[in-house]
């Protein structure tokens, strides 16, 4: 039996937690005593808090994120009620800022914060051998990238098989925008290239396709941006995937020449835009030029089969329901694959709370701590832009609705997406849970309602989209002649937008 257990709730089976596997590949000679366990937030408290016994372990690390604080939170209450002699050890970027006060953090016996590849052993080391750290909450240094072992032989052959690797080249980021929580690291941190390339070497032989770098900014370092996409591109496969985040304004030639390389369904790049507005750019510390990103997204869009996802934020200090209205139309003429909306949250540590006060942020307090009104926009509204967000990934992201988004959002893109928004609201009150043929229906209906359309016209076209997403019911809308000529071209394209799916 393990001495030593360590946990996490992942959002959900295809995320495996790279955090733990990095805390495991670092333990040194108590690597033999450890064994890592992961879960999902589907699973009940009580049944992990069972699952975690079973082990008979002395000490349980636990992965602390926004995610899963909640339901840790009840492991944690209940492992220390039956048995609580087990030491429960803390880390995670939530339990690694403001957390005094947290209810997971009085329940538990110690805190790592930050980093915790080294300090987890470290600490083990301390409590196996029966001593006992002079503080609860530990802050743990930095630790210098090129003495940390890499996690990347932990991933198992059914990860590999089965789940998202998520890998790693640098860590950290040198900016500073405050809604971040990688605002708060001095810089990026780069690991040894040769040495981290023959770790995805291994990976490759071992079957890996899907890769997903968790680097928060890919592009900053060109030369070794370019070598890993070379890297990739020379073990080109059909099944191969890979995924980086992407500052929006700088892409220099060099990695251009390397992008263009990809073929279709291989790359894909989510690019943080997050506001148009200058402002409020200046405001939240985001330096971004913004007429280069829209030059970047362009060429992307022009030259390259990358599916792109930029992303946008609703709720940041000083922006208004048009100004961020103006942002998606900009960024929508830009036809990005997926614009990705989310809501502001207020991360335990992120500089952003300095604007609390003078812009009446208000945020829910249980997690996420998304933004439930400000100065700018009130409860309502903000309830109204979290349909929008829900429905524009339903609609506008989900690949089914490629033809009928161009009739939906003609040249008004916000605006009209909100009015459906709202009709779709007062028609269906579910914002989740609607089943596919109904959607279909439902976006049918509105557009005929709502818009002037051209009902054959959008009849054929919403046809299309049905029949290539892969739906093979008999929606009302249907073009029967249409479906039927449909070619094995239509469930080709379906196969492809199932790929990006099964990738996010
Ligand atoms: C992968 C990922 C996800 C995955 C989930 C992965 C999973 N395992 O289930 C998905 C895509 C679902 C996701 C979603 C979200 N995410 Co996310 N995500 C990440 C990402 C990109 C990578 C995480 C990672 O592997 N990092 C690399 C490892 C090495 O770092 P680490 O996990 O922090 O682990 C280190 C330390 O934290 C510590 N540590 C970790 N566990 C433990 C355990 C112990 C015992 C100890 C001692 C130490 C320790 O040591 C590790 C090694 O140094 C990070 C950004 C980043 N690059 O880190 C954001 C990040 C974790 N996400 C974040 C946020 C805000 C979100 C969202 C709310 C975003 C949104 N939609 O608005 C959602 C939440 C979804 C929900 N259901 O509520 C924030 C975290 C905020 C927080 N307090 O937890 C981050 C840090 C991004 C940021 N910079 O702001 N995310
Ligand atoms: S939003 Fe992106 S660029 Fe800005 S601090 Fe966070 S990771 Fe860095």
């Amino acid at each position: 039996m393990p001495d030593i257990l360590l946990a996490t709730l992942n959002a959900q089976y295809s995320h495996a937690s790279l955090g733990l596997r990095y805390l495991s590949a670092n333990l040194g000679e108590l690597r033999s005593q450890a064994k890592l366990l992961e879960f999902t937030l589907e699973q009940r408290p009580i049944d992990v808090v069972e699952a975690l016994l079973a082990q008979q372990p002395k000490i349980v690390g636990l992965g602390v994120y926004i995610w899963n604080v909640a339901h840790t939170t009840e492991v944690v209450a209940m492992l220390k009620t039956v048995r609580p002699d087990v030491t429960i050890v803390l880390g995670g970027p939530e339990v690694s800022y403001e957390c005094d006060e947290q209810r997971i953090v009085q329940l538990a016996d110690y805190v790592i914060a930050g980093q915790g590849d080294h300090a987890f052993a470290a600490l083990c080391r301390q409590l196996l051998s029966g001593e006992r750290p002079a503080t609860k909450i530990i802050r743990a240094a930095v630790p210098k990238m090129d003495e940390v072992a890499l996690p990347y032989r932990e991933y198992t052959d059914a990860d590999i098989a089965h789940r998202l690797i998520y890998v790693e080249a640098s860590r950290g980021c040198p900016f500073k925008c405050e809604f971040c929580l990688s605002s708060l690291d001095q810089t990026a941190w780069p690991f040894q290239q040769d040495v981290f390339l023959a770790e995805m070497q291994l990976l490759y032989e071992r079957g890996a396709r899907h890769f997903k770098f968790v680097d928060r900014t890919f592009n900053l370092n060109v030369k070794a941006s370019k070598r890993i996409l070379e890297f990739f591109l020379e073990r080109m496969a059909d099944d191969l995937f890979v995924h980086f985040e992407l500052i929006p304004d700088r892409l220099p030639e060099a990695l251009k020449e390397s992008i263009v390389k990809f073929p279709p369904g291989s790359l894909q790049f989510e690019i943080g835009v997050q506001t148009l507005n200058p402002d409020v750019q200046a405001r939240i510390s985001r330096k971004q030029d913004d007429a280069q990103t829209a030059e970047n997204l362009r060429w992307l869009r022009a030259h390259t089969q990358a599916h792109l996802h930029a992303d946008l934020i609703i709720g940041l200090p000083g922006e208004t329901l048009a100004s961020f209205g103006a942002g998606f139309d900009r960024l929508a003429q830009l036809n990005p694959h997926e614009i990705q909306v989310g809501i502001l949250k207020r991360l335990r540590g992120a500089p952003i709370a300095r604007h609390t006060q003078a812009f009446d942020m208000r945020y829910s307090p249980q997690p996420p701590y998304n933004i439930l009104s400000n100065a700018d926009i009130d409860f309502s509204t903000m309830q109204r832009l979290q349909r929008f967000a829900r429905y524009w990934d339903m609609i506008g992201n989900s690949g089914r609705f490629v033809r009928t988004r161009e009739l939906l959002l003609a040249d008004a893109p916000f605006e009209r997406f909100l009015k459906f928004s709202d009709w779709l609201f007062a028609i269906s009150r579910q914002t989740h849970r609607i089943a596919l043929d109904r959607l279909y229906e439902l976006v049918f209906d509105g557009l005929v309602e709502l818009f002037i359309v051209d009902v054959e016209v959008l009849r054929d076209v919403l046809t299309r989209d049905y029949f290539e997403s892969g739906a093979r019911g008999a929606p009302k809308f249907l073009n029967e002649p249409l479906a039927a000529a449909l070619s094995s071209d239509a469930r080709a394209h379906a196969k492809r937008q199932a790929r990006h799916r099964r990738a996010e």
